[in-house]
């Protein structure tokens, strides 16, 4: 059975040599190189990876931190549907300017986009702890004042950089699956800054109205913080509602 696909378009910024291509390098080939070239302009690659049946293909596009390069990050972020933000936690100077990326997507890129903020190189705390000049706490609270995803990673022993793609491929919305096996039909979890989660139709079965109704009437009036990822099964449709969602709406099928 073929897997539906959906395609991805993901950009990585952030401060020169604080491992975007590396980031990539080790999810698309799973190698590191310890004295990597300097991307020039921007690299492009992809990968697919299956998340719950479902074939994600990443089309990534590597930018170059030099300055010289910036100008051009709007071409690239702009259809973006996911953005890895990225720093160096030896490097404080780097997470000021993941801030600034940070702003500027919020300001000029898709309001739907996702964008993960990673803290790259945690393998250099194993040798001396001292390096660390970002705070996991520093990234943690710039990540839920803005609605981030957040990881800390190493490109170099690989630590957390799957994970990092699988929770984009996670909250990516499924509706522009290429074959049309989701119709758009099903429980839409959105936050300010776009959609986060959209169920898909696994049986069209009348419970599965009630079930997702009854999810709405929860999530709008009691506004609670769900745990990540909360998830009710009723009548064999799966749900997922994602943290301190805001906005749900239903798409009758
Ligand atoms: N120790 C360590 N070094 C890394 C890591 N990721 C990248 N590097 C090194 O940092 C330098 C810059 O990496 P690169 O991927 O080119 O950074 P980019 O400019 O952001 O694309 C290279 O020498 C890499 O080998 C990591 O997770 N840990
Ligand atoms: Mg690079």
């Amino acid at each position: 059975m073929n897997n539906p696909v959906t395609s991805i378009k993901l950009v990585l910024l952030g401060e020169v040599a604080v491992g975007k291509s590396s980031i990539v390098l080790r999810f698309v080939s799973n190698d590191f190189a310890e004295n990597k070239e300097p991307t020039i302009g921007a690299a492009f690659l992809t990968q697919r990876v299956n998340i719950n049946e479902h074939t994600i293909k990443f089309e990534i596009w590597d930018t170059a931190g030099q300055e010289r390069f910036a100008s051009l990050a709007p071409m690239y972020y702009r259809n973006a549907q996911a953005a890895l933000v990225v720093y160096d936690v030896t490097k404080p100077q780097s997470f000021i300017k993941a801030r600034h990326w940070v702003k500027e997507l919020h300001e000029q890129a898709s309001k739907d986009i996702i964008i993960a903020l990673v803290g790259n190189k945690i393998d250099m705390l194993d040798e001396d702890p001292t390096e660390r000049k970002v705070a996991r706490e520093e990234g943690e609270k710039l990540a839920q004042e803005e609605n981030l995803l957040f990881f800390e990673t190493s490109a170099k022993t690989g630590a957390n950089v799957n994970e990092v793609f699988l929770k984009i491929g996670e909250n990516v919305p499924l509706k522009q699956a290429a074959d049309g096996s989701n119709n758009g039909s099903g429980l839409n979890v959105r936050r300010d800054n776009g959609w986060i989660w959209q169920t898909r139709l696994i049986q069209p079965r009348k419970p599965l109205t009630v079930a997702a109704e009854s999810l709405v009437v929860l999530i709008t009036k009691v506004h609670i913080s769900f745990p990540e990822r909360f998830r009710t099964e009723y009548g064999g449709v799966a749900a997922w509602a994602v943290n301190l969602c805001k906005t749900v709406s239903w798409n009758q099928p």
